[in-house]
């Protein structure tokens, strides 16, 4: 038997499903979980010594490639300093700094651990700030798991199908309001019916959740309108987009200042690291200065900050981002000409094959597309030695490590999907 069989068998005694988080088991996709050994560059290998070209970079964070070495550095030389201290650093203030000079609509900012942290407290904000109750999120887009956005949400909610999930109350329920994502008709419908009880719409400017899909044309235009005239926040979730899209994100990308955005994954460079930031005037409604509470441990502990400000460093550097574009351009015109019948959306160096051949705009569309296709191109790829995300609806990603060579061998895997 396969290690990573023995290693699932024993895995599934200890943790719930074998798991941490529900969409590594595989179930999307079936057949039994991979367990990884260790990673470098652009190169997954697998406990029983399979090596695999990463198409995953851990659901983005590893947008330079896997144990990096100047991030590695960083990291073992803050963890002979201490890793964490509950006590401020000046790692802490160097972040923010690189976080500021990317998105100049943050003027202040607090860091969390995970992008779940950072969208739960930004929603928790925009209520306490506006002194409403309501939110308005898309089907399709997930946030992370706090109560209030498991409703129809994208990723692992909807690739396990249940739409929101137990244990999320009634209550909860009552002030999530759900759009059509790419559809302003539906966020006017409801700003008609509850306009002054909306504190904020929450969005992925460019969805990854569902599988990649683009906003249209005047789409985010038309969220800024809107939340504007009705005295709402506009939210841009960017724990994917952030950094991944260029160095100031979608809303640099598009061209929308947000009032206020969250950031999670590349920020802390494989470590556990979130932030939400926005105008002075909103955020300063937060503890210590402000009535909106929110703390935690191990925010801004040095190592994580250590590892962030190596990578974003990295960054802005220069010459990344030019160089997941070619690649990215190259790898997803490739897939859409070896498969035949999949629609590729892309933006940037993040991407999904839709097995359909329709055009994939919102959660409805890319319901349509045939995930047990994708189930069986999955393990097509795996068995030829690259590694997609075990899910139709997530997103694929290009790391700096990559290179022409891994490109043209994962379209050679591609080339052969019957
Ligand atoms: P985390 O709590 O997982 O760090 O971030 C939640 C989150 C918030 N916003 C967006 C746009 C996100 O994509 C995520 C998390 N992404 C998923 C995969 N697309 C994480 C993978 C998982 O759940 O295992």
């Amino acid at each position: 038997m396969k290690r990573s069989e023995k290693l699932y068998k024993e895995a599934i005694k200890h943790l719930v499903g074998g798991v941490n988080s529900p969409v590594r088991a595989f179930n999307s996709v079936g057949g039994n979980p991979i367990f990884l050994d260790h990673a470098k560059g652009a190169k997954l290998y697998d406990v029983d010594g399979n090596e695999y070209i990463d198409f995953m970079g851990s659901w983005g964070p590893l947008i330079l490639g896997h144990a990096h070495p100047e991030v590695v550095k960083a990291i073992n030389e803050q963890a002979e300093r201490g890793t964490s201290f509950g006590v401020s650093t000046e790692l802490e203030i160097e972040l923010a700094k690189l976080v500021k000079d990317a998105f100049p609509s943050i003027e202040l900012v607090r860091f969390v651990n995970s992008g779940t942290e950072a969208t739960m407290s930004a929603v928790r904000l925009a209520r306490g700030y506006t002194g409403r109750p309501k939110i308005v999120k898309f089907a399709g887009c997930y946030h992370g798991h706090a109560d209030y956005f498991l409703v129809q949400a994208g990723s692992g909610v909807m690739t396990l199908g249940i739409p929101g999930s137990k244990g999320v109350t009634e209550s909860i329920v009552r002030d999530t309001l759900v759009a059509r994502f790419n559809d302003l008709s539906s966020v006017e419908a409801l700003f008609e019916k509850f306009g002054n009880e909306i504190a904020t719409v929450i969005v992925e400017p460019v969805a990854g959740n569902m599988g990649v899909v683009p906003p249209k044309q005047g789409f985010l235009e038309g969220l800024r309108e809107i939340t504007r005239d009705n005295g709402a926040l506009l939210i841009f979730d960017e724990v994917i987009t952030g950094f991944r899209l260029t160095w100031g994100g979608a809303q640099t990308v598009f061209g929308i200042t947000p009032d206020l955005t969250t950031l999670g994954k590349i920020i802390g460079g494989g470590l556990p690291v979130g932030a939400y930031g926005g105008k002075r005037e909103i955020m300063e409604h937060l503890a210590p200065l402000g009535p909106v509470y929110q703390a935690g441990t191990l925010s801004g502990n040095p190592l994580a900050m250590s590892a962030g400000i190596a990578t974003l460093k990295i960054l802005k550097s220069g010459g990344v981002y030019e160089k997941l574009e070619s690649l990215a351009e190259k790898f997803t015109e490739g897939l859409w000409r070896e498969l035949g019948g999949v629609t590729v959306n892309r933006v940037g160096s993040m991407f999904t094959p839709f097995f359909t051949y329709a055009e994939v705009f919102d959660y409805d569309s890319a319901k349509r597309a045939d995930a047990e296709k994708y189930a069986k191109f999955f393990w097509h790829m795996i068995k030829g030695g690259a590694f997609p995300p075990p899910s139709q609806f997530e997103a694929w990603f290009i790391s700096a490590a990559h290179t022409e060579e891994d490109i043209e061998k994962a379209l050679d895997i591609a080339r052969s999907f019957k």
